[in-house]
């Protein structure tokens, strides 16, 4: 079906864009600011790969051989089941240089990644990858290395193998082919060493399954020739080429892509200047202006030394280094029933927005109106009349009565074809974007590289649909596709996830203020945010309309499971905090003490920003209004303020009364069918606060909502210093050790995720706060210190030592077993705040 002809269909709401200009389309995204990200290693779900930021581009990529079980194994993409010692990029600009450093057993892979624009290059400029290969003689019982490198077009343009040269030692040309993007292109081989190439052609359209092509390929040779080598065919007009280069261990090679080459040109030159000790000479001069701007950037201090420095190398490389360019379509779960209902809590004429209401709707569809009394005459008031109206066109209403028809083949509705330029939570677990976390990614992007920040905040707010929604995790294209499971697929359109993005675009508006950047930066970031700004009004209201509360200071993560009866406690995966105990009988009623926060923050970044752009418009005036009600201390204290604990804590139906049991099925004849963990409910739940402390409960702490003297803010820091219930020797953990579901699986294939272990995340969070007011004067501003230094040294020890012992930094860490990495490993998102750890860098709320 043609693009076009869904978009302009109202049935197909969901996945229609935001009806604004694209970010992406400033000018300030064009010329040189495009072309000069155009070619990266974009590709970082394999251990090597290079594409360019367009939806069809060449791809290029690095195999190798490795042992499993005494098998030869393909290496490619990032899988944790390879066992890798380590790998991931120790230096990465994000632009035009990284190098990583792989070992796999005793075998160490070196790959360096140089991008140069030369007068007579095509398009994006020509690259080269300098790839040292190095083994331990002692221990390896093979003397012969094979890498493969390949390019592939996923246009579908034919490739060219150089036959007759490739055999020639120096400089010899691999392939070339041409494009619309960067004109004629080839790809040289250079090395000292005395290798021998191979190759393989193939045409496909695939991409995602190269690994299983050469896999195949390799063995169907062996079988036939007995050689562990590529046949030297190719099938007609090959868009895939694969290059195997095998000689004895050690070894190094150099790879050169110049690009332009059907212009005469500067091309002999060009790889000259991208092959041998030249490519070397410049590899380390970007190596050095790597550390060196890594100095400047996260200005290490006296309390950070030699080995905290490479580690937060490794940290900011590997997470500029996996920046990834996506494109494709996410898949859209649609809501089981067409059931809206809409409230409209104060209404400006609300009798002329009925009717419309009314008529949008149609007889058939059952929407069920809440309409509570108008409030007309407050001119504060946040929730006017306008808002209502944009509730209206952001409903869900046309999608009534056609579900059947939105369905596509695999019963989800495709959204709109999307680029994605992204940094990524772990390169081999979860290769692509997730919405939370990439403001925390972004709180280090934009002090390393203001444009690429502004370029991938850019991305993922286009991302928005006409609801103002985005969906939280981002599976485009087959790669992504691939390393997914199904059932994990579907984005649902309502959930949310928290806008962390807020964090940084206060950030920004901050060091606006203290003009702490360029003049061209200063009028980049304004036109950004110029922009930006109706996308952010969007996104705000998203959550206004779709996840508020009873009361106007309320707010819940809608979508959470109310018929459960296999989850001990029913996840809110919207929250970013997975299986965070919440109350236990989710209804209308909830009151979540994170979201609160995030709307504050949301509400104060939306009101600082309209001062910054000074927009003569009231709205500003409104989102002032929401500040002053969500920070207001003493509704916060009624709604949420447990005085027995001295904590902050949700409130909903709740008992605590809960646990899992084994329930047997059997047959009527008494054989054995099922046993399966269930949940049981001892006790009639009532509204309550919820008693389980540990992140949630320092949202208002974090959000520094609670005034320097008073003394809640005392017992907050009672809360975060005492043993038996958050403070480690490792970090803070999720979940108090004195919480009934610390540490308890939520079904029986469901481990304890957020109910415990320590998040460097919120950790982060928490230790921006406890900085704040160890700055600011009061009574518990001495121990507010103290727990900040003994809380930054903790977690920084903790991971860097972490990082010696196994190679990676990890998505958690364990709050007992001596702070042990665990989850997903190399994480080098959220994980890598350790580095403004280090440098005490903290945002400012
Ligand atoms: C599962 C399985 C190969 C979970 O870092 C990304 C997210 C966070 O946003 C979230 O807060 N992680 C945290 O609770 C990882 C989520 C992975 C979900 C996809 C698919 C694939 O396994």
């Amino acid at each position: 079906k043609p693009v076009e002809e869904e978009e302009g269909d109202g049935r197909l709401r969901v996945a229609t864009p935001f009806p604004a200009p694209r970010i992406m389309d400033l000018p300030q995204f064009q010329g040189e600011h495009k072309e000069s990200l155009y070619w990266g290693t974009y590709r970082p779900h394999v251990y090597l790969g290079i594409r360019a930021r367009t939806p069809q581009s060449l791809i290029a990529g690095m195999m190798w051989i490795g042992v499993k079980d005494g098998h030869y194994v393909i290496r490619h993409v990032c899988q944790d089941s390879d066992e890798l010692k380590t790998y991931g990029w120790t230096h990465h600009n994000g632009r035009d240089y990284g190098r990583q450093v792989v070992v796999d057993q005793d075998m160490t892979l070196t790959t360096s990644f140089l991008k140069s624009r030369e007068n007579g290059s095509g398009y994006g400029g020509d690259w080269a990858v300098h790839i040292d290969v190095q083994h331990d003689k002692s221990r390896l019982d093979w003397d012969t290395g094979h890498l493969f490198f390949y390019v592939a077009d996923e246009e579908g343009n034919a490739l060219s193998i150089d036959r007759e040269r490739f055999n020639i030692r120096d400089g010899s040309l691999l392939a070339f082919g041409s494009r619309k993007d960067v004109g004629g292109w080839e790809l040289h081989l250079s090395s000292k060493d005395n290798l021998e190439v191979h190759y393989s052609g193939f045409r496909s359209p695939h991409m995602h399954n190269l690994s299983e092509l050469v896999q195949e390929t390799l063995a169907v040779n062996a079988h036939k020739a007995g050689v562990l080598q590529l046949p030297d065919s190719s099938e007609r007009s090959p868009n895939i080429i694969v290059f195997q280069i095998s000689t004895k261990f050690p070894f190094s090679t150099d790879i050169a892509f110049v690009s332009g080459t059907d212009s005469k040109s500067s091309r002999v030159k060009r790889v000259e200047n991208l092959t041998g000790n030249l490519l070397i000479t410049q590899l380390t001069e970007k190596e050095k202006e790597f550390e060196e701007k890594y100095r400047k950037c996260f200005n290490s201090t006296e309390k950070v030394d030699s080995d905290m420095i490479v580690v937060g190398r490794a940290a900011v490389g590997n997470l500029l280094g996996g920046i990834g360019y996506f494109y494709g379509r996410s898949k859209i779960a649609l809501p089981k029933e067409s059931n809206v209902s809409f409230k409209f809590k104060e209404c400006q004429s609300w009798g002329s927005l009925c009717y419309k209401v009314l008529q949008l709707v149609g007889q058939e569809n059952k929407i069920r109106l809440e309409i509570a009394d108008p409030n007309p005459s407050d001119p504060d008031d946040w929730l006017g009349s306008r808002w209502i109206l944009s509730w209206i066109v952001r409903s869900r209403l046309f999608l009534a009565g056609t579900l059947d028809q939105l369905k596509n083949g695999d019963g989800f509705l495709p959204y709109w074809p999307a680029e994605l330029y992204t940094a990524v939570p772990s390169r081999s677990f979860f290769p692509r974007g997730f919405l939370w976390d990439e403001g925390f990614h972004q709180l280090l992007i934009w002090r390393w590289d203001i444009n690429i920040c502004m370029d991938i905040i850019g991305h993922w707010l286009d991302l928005m649909n006409i609801d103002g929604w985005i969906p939280r995790e981002q599976i485009l294209g087959a790669e992504a596709l691939s390393k997914v499971p199904e059932e994990f697929v579907p984005q649902h359109p309502t959930n949310g996830n928290p806008p962390t993005l807020f964090l940084v675009l206060h950030d920004l508006v901050r060091s606006m203020k203290r003009n702490e950047f360029t003049a061209k930066e200063r009028n980049e970031i304004s036109s950004f945010l110029e922009r930006a700004f109706i996308r952010l009004e969007a996104w705000f209201q998203w959550f206004i309309s779709t996840q508020s509360g009873k009361d106007t200071s309320g707010f819940y993560w809608h979508g959470r499971d109310k018929s459960t009866t296999r989850e001990l406690n029913p996840k809110s995966l919207s929250s970013g905090l997975d299986d965070y105990p919440r109350a236990s009988h989710p209804n209308e009623e909830e009151r979540h003490l994170d979201l609160r926060c995030w709307m504050l923050l949301a509400a104060d970044s939306l009101h600082s920003i309209s001062e910054l752009l000074q927009r003569k418009d009231d709205l500003g005036k409104g989102y002032h209004s929401m500040v002053k009600l969500l920070s207001d201390f003493e509704i916060l204290n009624q709604n949420h303020f447990d005085n027995v604990s001295g904590a902050y804590l949700d409130f909903g139906n709740h008992t605590e009364k809960v646990r899992l049991r084994w329930q047997e099925t059997k047959t009527s004849t008494g054989n054995y069918i099922s046993r399966e963990l269930v949940r049981e409910v001892l006790e009639m739940p009532r509204l309550r606060l919820v008693p389980h402390i540990g992140y949630v409960s320092l949202f208002p702490f974090i959000m520094r909502i609670i005034p320097p003297e008073s003394w809640i803010l005392g017992k907050q820091l009672n809360l975060i210093s005492n043993r038996s219930t958050l403070w480690t020797d490792h970090g803070l953990r999720s979940l108090a050790r004195t919480s009934t579901l610390y540490m308890k699986r939520n079904t029986e294939h469901d481990l304890p995720y957020w109910r415990g272990p320590i998040w460097m995340n919120m950790n982060y969070m928490i230790l921006s706060a406890l900085h704040h007011y160890s700055q600011v004067d009061g009574p518990y501003g001495a121990k507010a210190s103290i727990i900040y230094k003994e809380l930054r040294e903790n977690l920084i020890r903790n991971v860097v030592s972490n990082y010696y012992q196994t190679g990676y930094l990890w998505e958690q860490y364990d709050q007992k077993n001596k702070g042990k990495g665990k989850g997903a490993r190399p994480f080098t998102g959220w994980t890598s705040l350790v580095v403004l750890i280090m440098a005490e860098a903290y945002s400012e709320i």
